[in-house]
């Protein structure tokens, strides 16, 4: 199972450069980046971790069909490909419903949208003349003059993963994804997604041996294991708050919680949500613990057809500590 590491920028992107270089120094093999409108703009961020860095592959993850258009997409990944010498990886998903309020974006047809930007941006990205009529995606002979490898040296067929949790996107993802981003912790999230995953690889004429399935875990590890515990809950509240009733019902959630949950996050309650949020409900949505409790869980998500553990979100009390943490386990793979 291979590593990646799940970086927000919402601190200065140095920083987030700093954390990516002690990522590469310690053994994880990727670095995702995450987009959000109201963080620092994901290629800006990319493009320095580019060359801050010379191994570790560098990922949106994940952007949207809807705040760039595909062509703009098409060109910023290729763009920064060139500055990383063919390391980087597009990870594209419906987007996150919460924030396309505040831009007045509806978001509408996410299947059809993220299905029809993968296959167009794959086009675009052999520097070919590309004519897509899609249901929302429409390009009439687009071209990037610079994405002929003939031209710059550097191999432009950019891997595309498509981060999914719902069944039918993660069908999608099968279908059009050389992987599949989950955000998703336990190892029954990933039992589950295999279902639809194979089931559009197969549909496409794909094998699932194929794609890469990588868990965009809540991580966070710590010797201290309650430290570890109280740096965790307020992000699974976030997880717990926003997630479909099936997936609560699936870790045993009552719909109470979630609404007791949901008040506590409205009132700026963090320190109520440690215990409204019991250890065990922190365990379905995030891998908590010391180094001998996280080895033993990422093993049970390679268990469960995990690929690559993405360590996302707090990683832990102190992240570059956890960097340090999460780089001897590395080694147990
Ligand atoms: N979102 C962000 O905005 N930024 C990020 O950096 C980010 C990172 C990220 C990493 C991993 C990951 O798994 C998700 C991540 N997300 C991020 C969240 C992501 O963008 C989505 O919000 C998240 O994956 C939840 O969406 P979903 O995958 O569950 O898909 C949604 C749209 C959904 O409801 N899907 C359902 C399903 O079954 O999959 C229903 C789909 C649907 O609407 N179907 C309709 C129908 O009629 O069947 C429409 C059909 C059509 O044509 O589209």
């Amino acid at each position: 199972m291979k590593f990646g590491i799940e970086l927000v920028p919402n601190e200065p992107v140095f920083k987030i450069a700093a954390y990516t270089k002690a990522a590469e120094e310690q053994g994880f093999e990727y670095v995702w980046i995450t987009d959000h409108y109201n963080n620092r703009e994901v290629y800006s961020t990319i493009s320095v971790l580019a060359l801050a860095t010379n191994k570790i592959k560098i990922g949106a993850g994940v952007t949207n069909p809807y705040t760039r258009s595909p062509v703009v997409t098409a060109s910023s990944i290729a763009s920064v490909n060139e500055i990383a010498g063919g390391r980087v990886i597009l990870g594209i998903g419906p987007g996150d419903k919460m924030t396309f309020e505040a831009l007045g974006l509806a978001g509408e047809k996410p299947l059809t949208a993220v299905r029809e930007s993968a296959e167009a941006v794959r086009e675009l990205l052999t520097g070919k003349k590309t004519t897509y009529d899609g249901d929302i995606v429409k390009l009439k002979n687009a071209k990037l003059d610079f994405a002929d490898p003939k031209k710059t040296g550097v191999d432009m067929n950019i891997p595309i993963y498509i981060g999914a949790q719902g069944p039918k996107m993660l069908e999608t993802a099968g279908a059009v994804g050389d992987g599949v981003l989950i955000n998703g912790s336990h190892p029954d999230d990933f039992k589950a997604a295999a279902v639809q995953i194979k089931k559009g690889a197969e549909a496409a004429g794909k094998n699932i041996k194929d794609i890469d399935i990588a868990a965009y875990t809540c991580f966070s590890i710590d010797e201290d294991i309650e430290k570890a515990y109280a740096a965790a809950k307020p992000v699974t509240a976030f997880i717990i708050a926003g997630s479909s009733d099936p997936l609560l019902e699936r870790h045993g959630l009552s719909q109470e919680m979630k609404k007791e949950i949901a008040d506590a996050i409205s009132k700026g309650d963090f320190k109520g949500l440690n215990t409204i949020i019991t250890d065990a409900a922190a365990d379905r949505f995030a891998v908590i613990g010391n180094p001998e409790e996280c080895l033993k869980k990422s093993k049970e998500l390679e268990k469960a057809g995990v690929t690559q553990l993405v360590a996302g979100s707090p990683l832990g009390p102190n992240k570059e500590k956890s960097i340090k943490l999460i780089g001897k386990m590395i080694s147990e793979f």
